[in-house]
């Protein structure tokens, strides 16, 4: 025996510590480790995990999720009304890069409220009961309501984007999302001028939510804010579907945001409320690291995280290593904002 012992493929994903999931992990080493001196070697040595270490090759993922059936793979009923959308002309597939697959995009994912490994977030969906669905819009507006996600649908009717999705975790993919401009819903309660922010909070259901209860001192419900003037640009989306089918679980069902110059944890899932407010509100990344996670979070290759730099990203489809672009490839609609 050498003493050298080679790790089997799962056991490194499971030995990686990703870097929004490095903020839980310590968090579980604290609780486990009851001597102080412990606590030092937690800072250095680590790689940036950004791969996507899918455990199966997608021949095999597609086969599982074909035998394991639509529930379990993440598949919710839609809302009645739910239609793909017309394939919208200013956002097609971008000219850099390729569509990513959607067996593979819905096979890693991040959903805290499930569990932090991004390779079985779509094995711990099945519980989540994604309608009926309402989201309630309050705060500075004039005419605050709750709206069943079935008349937003009929009253928003989506089109299809394609748009680049980039994590901080320097992981990326491009996807063809269902959805409408979080503006045209914003108009429709009437913003007061006092209205600086826009806040969303994520559902907090607990009994379908495992992360939820195996993380209880994580600030629940997950939850978000945009600049008024960022959730009224146009690229800001509300999105119900995605490959032009409604949001499986582990995207975000039954309605979330897209956010694609920032950076992914911006864009927040299963949306139930919405808020319109005068100062800056707390985020949840942010408030856990604010060194890490800034408020804003603009796509920029030029400022790196504190552990790694955000120059380049891995498409989760090819593999590759491509450059990141500032403000994901979006400055035309965006940039002037800044
Ligand atoms: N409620 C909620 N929204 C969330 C997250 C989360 O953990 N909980 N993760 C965010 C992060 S870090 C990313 S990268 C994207 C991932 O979206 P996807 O799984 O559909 O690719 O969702 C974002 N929205
Ligand atoms: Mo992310």
């Amino acid at each position: 025996m050498t003493g050298i012992r080679i790790p089997k493929g799962w056991e490194i994903a499971e030995a990686l510590v990703t870097d929004e999931s490095r903020y839980l992990r310590r968090r579980e080493f604290i609780k486990a480790a009851s001597a102080s001196a412990l606590l030092s070697i937690t800072g250095g040595c680590r790689t940036v995990p950004d791969k996507p270490q899918l455990e199966m090759s997608r021949a095999e993922l597609s086969a599982r999720a074909d035998a394991v059936g639509p529930v379990a793979f993440g598949r919710a009923p839609g809302p009645p009304s739910f239609a793909p959308g017309a394939p919208s002309h200013a956002f097609p597939l971008p000219d850099d890069r390729i569509l990513t697959d959607r067996v593979t995009a819905a096979s890693f994912n991040n959903f805290y409220e499930f569990t932090s490994r991004k390779n079985d977030v779509w094995r711990k969906v099945g519980q989540f009961k994604t309608s009926p669905w309402k989201v309630e819009v309050s705060g500075l507006v004039q005419a605050p309501g709750t709206f069943d996600l079935d008349d937003l649908c009929k009253a928003m009717p989506a089109e299809q984007r394609i748009y680049r999705l980039r994590c901080v975790e320097a992981w990326s993919m491009v996807v063809p999302w269902t959805g409408f401009p979080l503006r045209r819903l914003l108009e429709s309660v009437q913003p007061l001028a006092r209205a600086k922010y826009v806040r969303f909070w994520t559902a907090e259901l607990p009994k379908q939510m495992p992360g939820q209860r195996n993380t209880p001192w994580y600030p629940w419900p997950y939850h978000e804010a945009l600049r008024i003037d960022e959730a009224m640009n146009d690229l800001t989306l509300v999105a119900t579907g995605i490959y032009g089918k409604p949001l499986l679980r582990q995207h975000g069902a039954p309605i979330r945001l897209v956010v694609p110059w920032k950076y992914g944890y911006k864009s927040i899932k299963s949306i139930v409320r919405i808020e319109l407010v005068e100062k800056r509100p707390a985020t949840f990344w942010n408030t856990l690291e604010p060194a890490e996670y800034s408020f804003l979070s603009n796509v920029d290759p030029d400022e790196p995280h504190p552990r790694w730099s955000q120059a380049t990203e891995r498409d989760i489809q090819t593999d590759e290593r491509i450059p990141t672009l500032p403000y994901n490839g979006y400055g035309d609609w965006v940039a002037d904002m800044y």
